[in-house]
């Protein structure tokens, strides 16, 4: 039998969450029973923040909790059939933040891995602690062990002021108008253990329909990612987030606006570039919606590839992990 394609993605959040769990599935359905051994999801780590003195990791834990099958679907974050009472009472003396909502399965999550690395333990040993637990069917990395939390500034009555990017997210719903989006830190971070060795030895590199600037951005912008796409003999190949001129979930719009790129997918994929052109992408999916489109990329130098995009189950997510490998080969 010929061995399984190592897959490595780059992902962050829900897009990031169901992009994953179609690789999984790809994989399950080609006969792979070791499917963490083909499987390397390099995980955003720019929503991170401490909180009432805790360390909140939102997109490691939603494809955490997504591979487990213990996520809130309906929510999009935290635990399927948690409790607040403990937000409740945290809200009662004032702690956190009032319009940010912890549930009572998921501060479990949080209070075990603050404890860890308080007591010492790396992110990524943390992480490969948590991944224990359940039978993920992944290798998960965080794209490195510093704490780069997103900070974003925003024009606001007249002047400007900063925020972390979970503030503006949630409490904000991305309304005040973002000028920037930096990552504090980042340029003294390195990848985390593991991380350049997975994309060296990559079969392929697949960047999940994350949001490109806020979940995608920060992995690419930790020094040395970008350097490691570009060496592997992997073919690196993109999934639009962008269908039919919309963001799919989420205000990646509001973000993309906010450096200057169009919402749409031939101008995200002009955002990571053609790697023949010192950019990353070899290949690009673009949903049916977009077909129009695909002329565009090719002229950026991005095969494109046309595939339906809606990710609205694993089997639909694997159908397009399967075509993002069959335009890797081509
Ligand atoms: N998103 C919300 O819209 N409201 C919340 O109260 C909220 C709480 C929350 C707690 C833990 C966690 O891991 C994620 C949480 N999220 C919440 C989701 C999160 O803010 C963002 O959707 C992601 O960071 C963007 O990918």
């Amino acid at each position: 039998m010929t061995p399984p394609p190592r897959i490595v993605v780059l992902a962050g959040g829900v897009g990031g969450s169901r992009f994953v769990l179609g690789a999984r599935e790809a994989l399950r359905r080609r006969g792979v029973d070791d499917t963490a051994a083909a499987l390397t999801v390099v995980v955003n780590t720019g929503d991170d923040l401490w909180l009432s003195g805790i360390r909140l990791q939102p997109d490691i834990d939603s494809i955490t909790y997504a591979l487990a099958g213990v996520n809130d679907t309906e929510r999009g974050w935290g635990r399927a059939g948690e409790s607040e009472r403990v937000n409740a009472e945290l809200q009662a003396w004032g702690a956190g933040w009032p319009w940010f909502t912890l549930g009572d399965l998921d501060l479990g999550t949080h209070l075990a891995r603050t404890g860890w690395l308080r007591e010492g333990l790396t992110p990524t040993q943390v992480l490969e602690r948590m991944s224990r637990r359940w039978h993920l069917g992944a290798r998960l990395l965080p794209m490195t062990d510093s704490e780069v939390d997103t900070v974003v500034t925003v024009r606001e009555g007249g002047g400007i002021r900063s925020m972390h990017f979970q503030e503006w997210w949630t409490r904000h719903r991305a309304t005040l108008e973002p000028v920037g989006f930096e990552n504090p830190g980042i340029a003294e971070a390195v990848p985390a253990p593991g991380v350049g060795e997975a994309i060296a030895t990559a079969d392929v590199v697949l960047i999940a329909p994350s949001n490109p600037v806020v979940s995608i951005g920060p992995i690419l912008a930790v020094p040395g990612v970008r350097d490691a796409l570009r060496e592997t003999g992997a073919p690196v190949v993109g999934v639009s987030p962008i269908i039919g001129g919309r963001v799919v979930r989420g205000m990646a719009d509001v973000c993309l606006t906010a450096i200057g790129v169009e919402t749409s997918a031939s101008a995200v994929a002009g955002l990571y570039g053609a790697r023949g052109d010192g950019g990353l992408l070899d290949a690009w999916l673009l949903a049916e919606e977009d077909r129009g489109l695909a002329d565009e990329v090719a002229a950026r130098g991005i095969r494109p590839s046309v595939v339906p995009l809606w990710m609205t189950d694993a089997a639909a997510s694997a159908g397009i992990v399967e075509a993002a490998l069959a335009a890797a080969r081509r």
